[in-house]
């Protein structure tokens, strides 16, 4: 009796570490969520500042060029970008910042450096049916991977990880494979 009495407390221990663990870090910041906000407003305040055509759209966003763009500082999946959208999120599983470029017709190169969004991406999204790709270096250049049309990833990999700087939308499907 006594011995299963102890597991069972082993087991419920380890449970609330898990529990834990899994709530604290959400978008990915071990912050409590008035810390986090106000992070976020902190971010929607400095680019709206230092960055050409940007200005604040709500709380969580910012949008540029007159709504060519924009970061949504707050994403909680891949719904967040809409269908004509190409997206770069700064987190895993399309979480945390998201900058997006849309719509489609209106994409071709943009630098992250002109958006406050330089060597964050983690995971994308290619809401288009266009390819397009995404470069280490500015204006397209450095090593280079291939976003297909409609398709995305939750995870770039190690190696490709907070490396984005550049990317550019083709005229087709066929561009990269
Ligand atoms: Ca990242
Ligand atoms: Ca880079």
């Amino acid at each position: 009796m006594r011995t299963i009495s102890l597991k069972v407390k082993g087991a419920a221990v380890v449970l609330g570490t898990v529990v834990s663990i899994v709530a604290i870090p959400g978008a990915g910041v071990a912050a409590p969520a008035g810390d986090e906000a106000g992070r976020r407003s902190a971010a929607v305040a400095r680019i709206s500042a230092n960055y050409a055509d940007a200005r604040p759209s709500g709380p969580d966003q910012i949008v540029f060029d007159g709504g060519q763009a924009g970061i949504n500082f707050a994403s909680r999946g891949f719904d967040d970008c809409l269908s004509g959208r190409v997206c770069f999120w700064d987190g895993r599983g399309f979480t945390g910042w998201m900058i997006w470029y849309g719509p489609e017709s209106g994409i071709t190169r943009r630098n992250f450096t002109d958006n406050g969004f330089n060597d964050l991406t983690s995971s994308w999204a290619n809401r288009t049916a266009r390819d397009a790709r995404w470069y280490y270096d500015s204006n397209q250049s450095g090593t280079t991977r291939c976003m297909n049309a409609n398709h995305s990833t939750q995870w770039v990999g190690d190696s490709d990880n907070d490396e984005a700087t550049s990317m550019a939308v083709f005229t087709d499907n066929q561009a990269c494979s």
